[in-house]
């Protein structure tokens, strides 16, 4: 029988390969790029997805809104724009639309792109892995993070790559240089030293149910954790805002349920309480995080990252481990993770 999960394997294995190529686009478009924002005098940013690459506009939008000169940064599903553009686009000022996509071909992005135009008259920056695509083609400003084109149908690769290469882009913007390139070599370390704590969690199947958590711009990244578990192994699994958590869902909490915390440095004090608390129901915990806070930190499972990168910078550390477990979890279940229930590589309505 043909190997389970080659081209996911290979493609969440291999991903700071794709970060490399992202930070170098991004390096050979700086001036294009800067012209581009200089001459937009945008007075609000819109970001657009489907799924994974929504789940990326939600990480996306608090660094915009933090970083940048603009009144508003935000986040909708391009189904959104598209069926409801009066509910989106900002009444008035010159809003840019950033557009999302892994393939630039999802129906509702690209047509949600060309209503946005229409109706706001003003331009659109897309983020891709396909230079060839219809999105990329009609927009004002592409960037492309190529190398992140995947076989899969999951978004591993490309996520962290487009990812990454939208967050070097802001902090060009904000700082006028690119960051430098220290990410992916703290992402080659983080597969090195954990991969075996992730598939030690995959394959435990006592675990029935995951909650991924996040604050911020973790919370766009608990989204795509908790996708990459729905789409390769078929389980329940939910994120939320970290202080939400307790608002009722913590209810599900019991012995089968693995909390996995994507912890931030500024609400560290907050979110490790919840991560307690969660102990004393039943769960499991997991917390991922640069390094140490002010709190101690009581885990049953612990990644620090120590990449020394910056904070707004530091999203795609969060997700090659947590896609590993995903894959592994799924091979323990007897799935493929590169044939995902129901899923298309591109939604074509
Ligand atoms: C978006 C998307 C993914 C989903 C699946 C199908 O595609 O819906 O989010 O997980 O892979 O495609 P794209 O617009 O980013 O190409």
């Amino acid at each position: 029988m043909a190997e389970r999960g080659t081209h996911t394997q290979r493609e969440i294995l291999g991903q700071t390969a794709a970060w490399r190529a992202a930070l170098a686009e991004l390096r050979a478009r700086a001036d294009v790029l800067r012209a581009f924002w200089a001459e937009g005098r945008f007075s609000d940013v819109l970001l657009v997805g489907c799924g994974s690459t929504y789940y990326l506009s939600l990480a996306l939008a608090p660094l915009i809104q933090s970083l940048l000169p603009v009144r508003s940064a935000r986040v909708a599903p391009a189904s959104e724009l598209l069926l409801f553009p009066e509910t989106v686009i900002p009444r008035e000022g010159r809003p840019l639309l950033m557009a999302i996509s892994r393939s630039g071909r999802t129906t509702e992005t690209v047509r949600a792109a060309r209503a946005f135009r229409e109706k706001a008259g003003s331009p659109v920056w897309a983020i891709s892995c396909d230079e060839s695509s219809p999105l990329v083609h009609e927009s004002d400003l592409a960037l492309v993070a190529s190398e992140g084109k995947e076989e899969s149908i999951v978004q591993t690769r490309s996520f962290t790559s487009m990812l990454l290469l939208a967050q070097a882009s802001v902090w060009l913007l904000a700082h006028g240089e690119p960051p430098d390139d220290t990410l992916p070599a703290a992402g080659d370390r983080l597969l090195k030293e954990h991969q075996g704590l992730a598939r030690e969690l995959g394959e435990d199947l006592t675990v029935e149910r995951f909650f991924f958590l996040g604050s911020g711009p973790q919370y766009g990244l608990a989204c795509e954790a908790a996708l990459k578990m729905k789409e390769m192994t078929l389980s329940h699994a939910e994120a939320f805002h970290f202080m939400e958590f307790r608002h009722g869902p913590m209810s599900l909490v019991d012995r089968a349920t693995l909390v996995v915390g994507l912890l931030s440095e500024r609400a560290w004090d907050y979110e490790v309480e919840v991560l307690r608390e969660m102990r004393t129901l039943g769960a499991r915990t997991l917390a991922l995080a640069e390094g140490p806070g002010r709190e101690p930190l009581y885990a049953d499972h612990l990644v620090f990252f120590a990449s020394g990168v910056p904070e707004p910078l530091r999203g795609t550390l969060y997700l090659p481990l947590l896609q590993w477990m995903a894959y592994c979890r799924a091979l323990r279940k007897g799935l493929d993770p590169d044939v995902p229930e129901h899923l298309s590589a591109v939604v074509v309505l």
